[in-house]
This record gives C-alpha cells, sequence and structure tokens, in this order.
C-alpha cells in the first residue's frame, strides 16, 4: 500500500526489514545501545559486529532521539537506531516520546542526505505499545515530516506479520 505526500512516497509492506533495500533501516533500540531482541537482534544478527561496535562507541542514545550507524553487512548502507518509549498505560508522555523517535530519526536521514528509508513499528514489540495507537502516531509523524522534507523520497513500513500490516492499514486510511 502506497500514498504519495507531497513528492515523497509513504509505502506500507509486510516483511522482514533485514532484507529492505533502502538508504537506512531503523532500529528499535534501547538507551544503553546493547543488542537485545526482536528487530534489534535480527539487524545485529543480519549486518554483522560492526554495527555493535560502532554503536558500543557512541554508548547511550535517550528515549525519543536516535543515532546513526554502519549497515555493515546489510543492503542498507546505514542502520538509524532510534529508542522508542516504553509503554507505561499511555500517560508517561508515551505518545510525544515514540513521534519524537520517527521525526529524529528523519532528521539524522535529511542531515546525512539519506533519501530513503525504512522503519519497523517503533515501540510495539516488547516496550507494549498498543500497535493501533502507535500506528497512528507513526504515520502523522512521519507524513507531517514528509511534508516540509522533499529530500526524503521513500518512507517504507516494514510491518512484522499480517496483524501489524493491516492495523498500520487501517491506520493510514485515518491520518
Ligand atoms: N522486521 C521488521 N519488524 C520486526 C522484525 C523484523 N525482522 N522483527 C521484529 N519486528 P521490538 P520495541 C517487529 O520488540 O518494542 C529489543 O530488545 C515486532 O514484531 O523489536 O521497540 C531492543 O533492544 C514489533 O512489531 O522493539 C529494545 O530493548 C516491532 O518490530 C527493545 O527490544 C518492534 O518490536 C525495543 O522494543
Amino acid at each position: 500500500m502506497q500514498v504519495t505526500v507531497g513528492t515523497s512516497i509513504l509505502e506500507l509492506v509486510e516483511g522482514d526489514i533485514t532484507q529492505q533495500d533502502t538508504d537506512a533501516i531503523v532500529n528499535a533500540a534501547n538507551e544503553q545501545l546493547r543488542v537485545g531482541g526482536g528487530v534489534d537482534g535480527a539487524i545485529n544478527r543480519a549486518g554483522g559486529p560492526q554495527i555493535q561496535e560502532e554503536a558500543r562507541k557512541i554508548g547511550y542514545c535517550p528515549t525519543g532521539k536516535a543515532v546513526i550507524t554502519t549497515g555493515g553487512n546489510l543492503k542498507a548502507r546505514y542502520v538509524i537506531h532510534a529508542v522508542g518509549p516504553v509503554y507505561r498505560g499511555g500517560h508517561q508522555g508515551e505518545a510525544e516520546l515514540l513521534a519524537s523517535a520517527y521525526r529524529e530519526s528523519l532528521k539524522l536521514a535529511s542531515a546525512r542526505g539519506i533519501s530513503t528509508i525504512a522503519f519497523p513499528s517503533l515501540s510495539t514489540g516488547v516496550y507494549g505499545y498498543p500497535v493501533k495507537e502507535a500506528a497512528k502516531i507513526a504515520l502523522k509523524t512521519v507524513k507531517d515530516y514528509l511534508k516540509d522534507h522533499p529530500e526524503i523520497k521513500l518512507v517504507r513500513f516494514v510491518l512484522f506479520g499480517t496483524p501489524t500490516y493491516q492495523t498500520f492499514a487501517e491506520a493510514l486510511a485515518q491520518v
């Protein structure tokens, strides 16, 4: 599923983010930038140890922010490590922190001349954010950014499994 925002494309696909050929893929990281499970584990396994070596040198990334490393052996040249919030019921600033994690990743892409980028659904695995709410925030934040930043030509959400894909597809129809 695809929509255009200005001159850019916003796309939803079901699949595995480690296989994407965008300039950058985004990792759902933790503040310590230590390899965990979920999409983080998959990206580090597929990309090799260089990613973690660079991440270790950076050392820390606060929730709502993002840092960038090599893509190692991945098709993508870069991995942007975004730290989404742990969901604690929705009244601890989670929505703004989730939006910020997407926005900061996009800002980093713009600054580095990255024009195509793939995101997973940040915070909706181990960090427990309800997918329906997270999808609306993710899509609105990306759409708003693309309106002002035509240098980003493609944002692809790579959703793991049909239920997550469907939830994003429904949210895209609403935002
Ligand atoms: N491609 C795309 N999406 C994936 C893949 C994949 N290969 N594998 C899993 N997902 P999570 P979080 C989906 O838990 O909630 C780690 O331990 C998954 O189904 O990876 O932000 C980190 O180190 C879900 O929809 O990230 C942190 O400590 C989405 O990716 C913590 O988990 C995000 O799930 C971050 O938790």
